[in-house]
């Protein structure tokens, strides 16, 4: 009788492959908030997004920024951000563009604007809550990145976005427990801009957004460590006014991307695929890493199939 033997071997590398934290799924991503995000103090408008795609570019990620407006000296500078929004803009701007682009990362950074005049804001994290359950149901299978509010040189606005610090923290731990696709980054942290990285001491000058970049950096890291990246959705909109280097390639490379990903995200489809292909040889498939599982860090799977 005749037998198929199927060894699955399971590469665990961990020194190598999961110290990497990179992922070949495309970002589509927003990046959503007010002037900060827009990049008002950037001597080139570009903000902390070029910074942070050169960050991922280096780590041979693929971004492409999507927004409404575009700022910036660099190609890829779609934009959703307006100087002075506060919250509940900033809600209003994402409801109407994120079903429009479906980002597979918003990268949101509000609430800072509602502390101008001091005071507090007690319902700045019930608003950001509501706002970024929108996010996730206009463009499913989307990651969200949150970001604390960085300094500020007055005391009185400072205090009052400390405040709001300690509802985003709060409802970062509730969303994150609740399963959220999640991530916070803290710009107060040791890598955040300090004072002396404010261009006029609310919005960083440019040292000040290279470290800003930094931490959502480390924010899109912990997203491919733990397996959080979906791959864009088809969306046509985004394509057609994108202002990316690779405009128009996106969407057909997330397709492929997507088909990958599905053949490969069952074992039994990926055999029945290995063997349609090559009946009797070795295949190697690689896999990413990270949509396999968060951090186990998988570097390949190997399917012996034996006569
Ligand atoms: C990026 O790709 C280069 C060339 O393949 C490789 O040497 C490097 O280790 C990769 N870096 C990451 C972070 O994956
Ligand atoms: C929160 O949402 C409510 C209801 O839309 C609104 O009246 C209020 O101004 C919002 N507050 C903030 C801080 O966004
Ligand atoms: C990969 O990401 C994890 C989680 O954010 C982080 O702890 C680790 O330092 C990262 N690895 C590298 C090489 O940056
Ligand atoms: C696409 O990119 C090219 C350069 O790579 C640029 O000339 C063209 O204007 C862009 N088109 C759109 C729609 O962004
Ligand atoms: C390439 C392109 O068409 N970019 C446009 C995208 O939309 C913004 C805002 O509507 C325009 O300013 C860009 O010129």
């Amino acid at each position: 009788m005749r037998a198929w033997r199927v060894f699955l071997n399971v590469f665990v590398l961990s020194s190598v492959a999961g110290a990497l934290n990179t992922t070949s799924t495309p970002f589509r991503a927003m990046a959503l908030g007010a002037s900060v995000t827009f990049g008002v103090g950037s001597t080139t408008g570009n903000s902390y997004r070029k910074n942070l795609q050169d960050l991922m570019t280096a780590s041979n990620m693929t971004i492409e920024y999507v927004g409404t407006k575009n700022n910036g000296d660099f190609a890829n500078n779609a934009v959703e951000a307006t100087n002075g929004f506060v919250i509940s803009q900033i809600a209003a701007a994402a409801q109407t563009a994120v079903p429009k682009l479906l980002p597979n990362l918003v990268l949101i950074d509000a609430g800072t604007n509602n502390c101008n005049s001091g005071g507090t804001v007690p319902d700045a994290g019930a608003n950001m809550t509501n706002m970024i359950n929108h996010v996730f149901a206009q463009s499913p299978g989307s990651t969200v990145i949150l970001t604390t509010i960085l300094v500020n040189s007055v005391a009185k606005q400072d205090a009052c976005r400390v405040d709001e610090n300690k509802q985003i923290a709060t409802l970062a731990v509730s969303m994150q427990a609740a399963g959220k696709k999640l991530v916070l980054v803290d710009m107060r942290g040791p890598d955040g801009p300090l004072v002396t990285d404010l261009a006029d001491g609310r919005h960083p000058n440019d040292a000040g957004y290279v470290k800003m970049a930094n931490v959502w950096f480390g924010g899109v890291q912990e997203v491919v460590a733990k397996g959080l990246l979906s791959p864009p959705a088809n969306a046509p909109s985004s394509a057609a006014n994108s202002t990316s280097s690779n405009n128009g390639t996106m969407a057909s490379s997330a397709t492929k991307d997507d088909s990958a990903k599905v053949a490969a995200s069952s074992p039994v489809m990926m055999m029945s695929l290995a063997s349609s292909v090559m009946p009797t040889s070795v295949l190697i498939l690689g896999i990413d890493i990270a949509f396999i599982r968060g951090y186990v860090p998988f570097f390949a799977l190997l399917v012996f199939l034996v006569l």
